[in-house]
């Protein structure tokens, strides 16, 4: 008991040197009373620190929400526009397995290797072929003389100029792109319109000169195209061994982000070519 004897001794004297100071003058806090003070309360500097660090780790993760959210975006656009291009191949593919390339329009730069005009076999009298001289009877839609064209149509163009975005990484903003749709058209012996299909697509390609390189690697990019056995591109019907189909489909999620792009190609063996 001499510790707390020692205790009162020093209060004692702490009174006697002012003791009016002590019960009248708030603004003297002891140490003890101080202490006091600490634990049962905040300061405002304490609560904003606080409020901020609270306020970041809120931020922090509504940013990697949202970075999530897009991510999944990404790739569910990706998986559509893949989906869709399979879709166009098929669609075109059926036709071209056993067609004959129309010879008065090749795809060719004239234009702009967009267009892809076929004939297939139709029946006459029952028959694919001419019994007597072998000679396959070509046509669309099951009637003799007609045929088919595929094109792209434009809907939209993208101007990196006007959005300031590098659609195709190549670091300037000076190119455009065209963005539309593939279609099919049916025509009669008559060149007579008869059919047309939009087959959908969202397709990208260079605006004007729509084979030229739409992902910078230095390789054009025409959508329709003749190759030859010795992988040679040709636009002659009859020194071509195959078509390419070759397309680049692209969306926006956001106008003020890049598109997604994804390209979908097949080469499909010629049975027939002219
Ligand atoms: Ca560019
Ligand atoms: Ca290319």
């Amino acid at each position: 008991m001499k510790h707390n004897s020692n205790i009162k001794k020093i209060i004692d004297e702490r009174e006697k040197i002012n003791p009016d100071r002590i019960s009248r003058d708030s603004s003297f806090i002891s140490p003890l009373s101080f202490s006091q003070t600490r634990v049962t309360g905040f300061t405002l500097i304490e609560v904003m620190i606080v409020t901020t660090i609270l306020g970041g780790i809120l931020m922090g993760t509504i940013y990697v929400i949202m970075n999530a959210q897009d991510i999944f975006n990404q790739g569910a656009m990706q998986s559509y526009l893949e989906s869709e291009g399979a879709r166009l191949i098929d669609l075109i593919q059926e036709d071209i397995n056993e067609c004959q390339i129309d010879t008065g329009s090749m795809p060719n730069a004239s234009n702009n290797f967009t267009t892809l005009t076929i004939k297939v076999p139709v029946k006459v009298g029952g028959d694919y072929w001419n019994p007597a001289t072998g000679v396959i009877y070509w046509g669309a839609e099951g009637n003799q003389g007609w045929h088919i064209t595929y094109s792209f149509v434009i809907s939209t163009t993208l101007v990196e100029a006007t959005t300031r975005l590098d659609y195709n990484g190549d670091r300037d903003i000076t190119d455009s792109f065209d963005i539309g749709n593939l279609w099919k058209y049916v025509y009669n012996a008559s060149g007579t319109l008869q059919q047309q299909v939009n087959l959908g697509g969202n397709i990208i390609t260079v605006a004007t000169n729509r084979y030229f390189d739409i992902n910078n690697d230095g390789v054009d990019d025409p959508i329709f195209s003749l190759w030859d056995k010795y992988n040679n591109l040709v636009t002659s019907g009859s020194s071509s061994n195959r078509v390419r189909i070759n397309l680049w489909l692209g969306d926006v999620i956001d106008t003020k982000q890049l598109p997604i792009i994804v390209n979908c190609k097949t080469d499909v063996v010629l049975f027939n070519p002219q």
